[in-house]
């Protein structure tokens, strides 16, 4: 066929316009160059890209977490639990005031799974942490829709590694005491912080035995207003310190620190803050923090490996066959289930 030049410079400029579509934002370096000069709009660019629902958008997100990583992993994370109306935004706000006023830079990001549901915590976090949120030294972000691929932890571990890309040398995750998310964001966290009421005790306030196992400080907060608050306060601390005593601590950790306190007084909560960085430094020091890390590394990816390898067999072309032929199976009969399914496994190769 002969050749058409017109017809080769149109196709050229589809080309390029086709390009420029799909790469609305230039090249990812020069986007986390931007990034790390502190620039809020490429940040919250980012975050959107993150943030996003559409599947199409996924390969770029990685791209650009690729290459933001490597300039990240020197911040410090603290993970703060805690049921809802613990005061945990109220305690955010004077702990990253604390920071800023020692020459940190703070990003606040919150991991609430329910937040679809409820339209979100955010209104009320939002007047909570008003002073941080105005600051030039922090970033407030809100819990991400539930809607998000890959869940609202995955999503928030993606954003504080943006963050930290961007200069944020603290990163200060807040998620509700409730549910599967504090196991998640304790597998983020460098130092985890559980927030408590006084006056509980009993059942420990419907957290789960494992949060209290794995917290690495305990805050049983508003022991403030009184006499009888402060006392109600210092029994909590008393039956969860008890509690916490029949639990060996974690492998890698020191054993938790508790003290009872008022989010709304700034000096306590700054001193609190003095004592976990310092904490913090030690682990560093003795390299327990970068073992810490590692756990967590390997924890995330065989949670990766077991979501990924259940996908894997639902590909396979064999499986949906295989698949109903063993729920016959048990619906006839007693099967073993491990058994049977290992035997299924091994049948589709
Ligand atoms: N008296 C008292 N009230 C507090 C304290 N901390 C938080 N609060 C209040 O408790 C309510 C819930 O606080 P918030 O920080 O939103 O809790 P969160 O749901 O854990 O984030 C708010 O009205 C706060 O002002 C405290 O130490 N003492
Ligand atoms: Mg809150």
């Amino acid at each position: 066929m002969a050749k058409d030049p017109e017809n080769d410079a149109r196709q050229r400029a589809v080309e390029r316009i086709r390009k420029a579509r799909s790469a609305p934002d230039g090249d990812v370096q020069l986007w986390v160059d931007q990034l790390r000069t502190g620039d809020r709009t490429a940040l919250a660019r980012a975050i959107s890209l993150i943030e996003s629902h559409r599947a199409e958008d996924r390969p770029r997100a990685e791209q650009l977490l690729s290459v933001a990583g490597q300039h990240a992993g020197k911040a410090l994370r603290y993970g703060i639990t805690g049921v809802p109306g613990a005061g945990k935004s109220t305690w955010i706000e004077a702990a990253g005031q604390a920071l800023i006023a020692r020459g940190h830079k703070v990003a606040v990001l919150a991991v609430d799974p329910s937040s679809l549901r409820t339209g979100g915590s955010l209104l009320g976090d939002k007047t909570r942490m008003s002073e941080l949120a105005r600051h030039p030294d922090a970033f407030v972000r809100p819990s991400p829709s539930g809607t998000t691929l890959g869940g609202v932890a995955a999503a928030t571990a993606e954003i504080a590694l943006l963050c930290e890309a961007a200069g944020f040398d603290r990163i200060l995750i807040e998620t509700v005491g409730v549910g599967q998310s504090e196991t998640e964001v304790r597998r983020m966290s460098d130092l985890f912080l559980l927030l408590l009421l006084p006056g509980g005790g009993d059942g420990v306030q419907g957290i789960k035995r494992g949060i209290l196992e794995w917290a690495d400080a305990v805050w049983v907060n508003k022991a403030d207003g009184g006499p009888e608050q402060l006392a109600a306060a210092r029994a909590a601390l008393a039956v969860y310190q008890g509690a916490l005593g029949l639990i060996a601590p974690p492998p890698e950790g020191a054993p938790p620190i508790f003290r009872t306190g008022s989010a709304l007084d700034p000096k306590q909560v700054g001193e609190w803050m003095d004592l976990l960085e310092s904490r913090l430094a030690d682990a560093m020091g003795q390299g327990r923090l970068e073992q810490r890390r590692r756990r967590q590394k390997a924890d995330a990816l065989a949670g990766v490996l077991a979501t990924e390898a259940l996908r894997y067999f639902e590909e396979h072309p064999r499986f949906p066959d295989a698949w109903d032929r063993l729920q016959n199976e048990a619906a006839r009969t007693q099967i073993p289930p491990h058994e049977k399914v290992r035997e299924m496994l091994r049948g589709l190769d």
